[in-house]
């Protein structure tokens, strides 16, 4: 029997710590790599040793084998854990660590490649008794073949690329007039991706659930399952919700989904931690679509319905030890849910999000599982996962609900991120109801809209929450509010910019006016913690302050609202020459003249770089650069100061 007592976890961000979590419980000595961006990464901090791979591209670090490899020898790893992926189903790869006379955390090569092979992957699970739906596998058929074949597989169908999975290089047929179109289509995307145009056909299932299940094989012959995970809540194949066990199955369906999966597993004598991922019709029919060979982003589920650690079961089968339980000693407990909070932007078609984390407090009562903390830099080099969230529960609402609670309670700042689509997703009735299917965001494309709160209702919370400031907290600036008292009442005006609107509160002990809208307010407080009455409308989150740059983060809802409490007056804000702030979060590249420089109107001062575009400020004015804020090499939020510039006298 092989031990490990080494061992390099070839991958980076949440995944990775995970890892490193079980292995350091096991007594393991754990090795990180790095790419030269992520030198000082959790992941990095968190392992006991820690090697440099390369340059921040993944093909140049985290995808580089011969740069793993030669961290496995340097460090004296006896095995490496891949992750998810990077080179975890790369059969290459594993083959290069049994020549290194490295343990590889995961099936047989072979296992690998066949499964990365749809048509033959198709073909094994049909031999064995694994129900698959019509269609046609035979690979390397020409054009005239497939479209023969088409006509017995039936419409609607699929044309998916052999070597492909997640959804690249697949097509709909809905009418024959369509197919060689498609098929065409198919071919060239798949050619693009995977260098290997070759296709298959199989009858389209247009409504149906992903249910998946997770299966363990070890050396000795066991083939268990852990049951299954529904992860139908996708956005472009992209999983967003996943939740255990699947919701609204009988027990005979689960027990027949187990054995499916089991079988699809011994099939191929499979070994390790694997996926087997079904079509579940609305009938309860279910088909095998695909298996991965490694552990998924949601095992999580898995782990708190089944309260046992797949990283660890994976490193017992790694070192050729019986897997820790048999199938009779596993149960479900209650039901767990899984959110995906990326670093993307809701209001820009959900586009990667990058730059420094300047607030973060994740929710203390669900399982986080982060690949940052606060002060680390996102970067767009990587995935833009930066979270999961994780809630266990009596039952599926319980476990929906506390994801609802731990999303209110998520406060970050920085990057745009999708946390409050996370939370209307929860929220919708036809998801609260466990209508599951893999087009919920199609049929429901509100849910996609960002619905930001009313700036009025923001500003009158500011305002209360400036207003409820104890004055006796020194040097605290709230105190420097406007404030008289007519008749002997106190009228403060608050005058504010919440994101990118000007408003002023007018605020007295009991009513609050916003332009022409005036209504009574109450105000509770609890540490950072508010609940805003303003007559029928009410708002509840928490908010920090920040007292150097005058700004106040409210979070509400998985949203964060930045409000400036002493705003510039729009005249010097609109294209003002003194207005020198991020346009986006970004690094700062350059300069361009010194402290204390005058600048004519038109010329370059300021320089940054963000999603790998540089941006240049100019004065609109000619005038004098008093002091810049940050040097090259700094990374910046969006709307950060930059630089302390005077327009010249007139
Ligand atoms: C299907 C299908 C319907 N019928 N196959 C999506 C990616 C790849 N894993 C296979 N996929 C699908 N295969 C048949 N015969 C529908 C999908 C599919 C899908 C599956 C799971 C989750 C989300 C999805 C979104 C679109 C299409």
């Amino acid at each position: 029997m092989a031990r490990i007592d080494t061992l390099l976890i070839a991958n980076r961000g949440e995944i990775a710590r995970r890892i490193i979590r079980t292995g350091r419980q096991l007594g393991l000595t754990t090795v990180a790599v790095y790419s030269d961006i992520d030198a000082d990464a959790p992941h990095v901090r968190e392992a006991d040793l820690a090697m440099r791979l390369g340059p921040a591209p993944a093909r140049d670090s985290y995808l580089n084998m011969e740069a793993v490899l030669a961290a496995a020898r340097d460090s004296g790893a006896d095995a490496i854990h891949p992750g998810y992926g990077f080179l975890s189903e790369n059969a290459a790869f594993a083959e290069a660590c049994a020549d290194a006379g490295l343990i590889f955390v995961g099936p047989a090569p072979d296992s690998i490649r066949l499964m990365g092979d749809k048509a033959a992957a198709r073909q094994r699970m049909a031999d064995s008794g694994v129900p698959v739906l019509p269609g046609f596998d035979q690979e390397d058929a020409d054009d005239a073949t497939l479209k023969a074949e088409a006509e017995r597989v039936g419409l609607p169908l699929l044309i998916k690329a052999v070597a492909g999975g997640g959804g690249k290089g697949m097509r709909a047929v809905q009418h024959a007039a369509e197919f060689d179109e498609a098929l065409a289509a198919a071919r060239r995307e798949a050619r693009n991706a995977f260098g290997d145009d070759r296709v298959l056909l199989e009858r389209y299932l247009p409504s149906a659930r992903h249910v998946e299940v997770q299966v363990f094989a070890d050396q000795h012959g066991n083939t268990v399952h852990l049951f299954e995970r529904d992860c139908s809540v996708q956005r472009r194949h992209q999983k967003i919700i996943e939740e255990a066990p699947a919701p609204g199955l009988s027990e005979q369906q689960r027990h027949d989904l187990g054995q499916a999966a089991v079988r699809a597993a011994r099939a191929i004598d499979y070994r390790g931690a694997g996926t087997v991922e079904f079509l579940f019709s609305p009938e309860g029919e279910f088909f095998f679509m695909e298996m991965n060979t490694r552990l998924q982003v949601e095992h999580p589920v898995t782990e708190l319905i089944t309260g046992e650690d797949l990283v660890a079961w994976q490193l017992a089968v790694a070192e050729g030890r019986p897997l820790p339980k048999a199938q009779q000693e596993l149960q479900v407990h209650g039901a767990a849910m899984e959110v995906r909070l990326y670093a993307e932007n809701p209001y820009q078609q959900f586009l990667p999000s990058s730059g420094p984390l300047t607030h973060l407090r994740w929710p203390s009562e669900v399982r986080v599982d982060a690949g940052v903390e606060a002060g680390d830099i996102v970067s767009d080099y990587y995935d833009p996962m930066l979270a999961k969230l994780i809630a266990h529960g009596d039952d599926r609402d319980q476990a929906r609900r506390r994801l609802v609670r731990a999303l209110d309670q998520l406060a970050l700042s920085g990057p745009h991120h999708n946390g409050a689509f996370l939370r209307r997703v929860l929220c919708d009735p036809a998801f609260a109801d466990a209508d599951l299917d893999t087009r919920l965001l199609e049929h429901r494309p509100h849910l996609l809209q960002a619905e930001p709160e009313d700036p009025a209702l923001l500003a009158v919370a500011a305002a209360a929450l400036l207003a409820g400031t104890p004055p006796d907290s020194g040097d605290d600036p709230w105190t420097a509010l406007n404030a008289w008292r007519p008749l002997g009442r106190r009228r403060t005006l608050v005058p504010l910019r919440v994101d990118e609107h000007p408003l002023t509160v007018v605020l007295d002990d009991d009513r609050a006016s916003v332009a022409d809208h005036t209504a009574p307010w109450t105000l509770h407080r609890h540490d950072d913690r508010f609940d805003l009455h303003w007559g029928e409308h009410r708002l509840s989150g928490h908010a920090l302050f920040s007292f150097d740059d005058r700004r106040l983060t409210v979070f509400v809802h998985g949203q964060n609202y930045q409000i400036e409490t002493h705003p510039a007056r729009e005249s010097e804000r609109a294209g003002g020459a003194g207005d020198f702030r991020a346009p986006m979060s970004g690094t700062i590249v350059t300069c361009h003249v010194a402290a204390g420089d005058p600048v004519d109107a038109g010329a370059a001062v300021i320089t940054l770089e963000a999603m790998k575009m540089e941006h240049t400020l100019r004065a609109s004015a000619p005038g004098t650069v008093r002091d810049f804020l940050v040097k090259a090499g700094d990374s910046v939020s969006e709307g950060t100061l930059l630089v302390d510039f005077e327009t010249e006298e007139e």
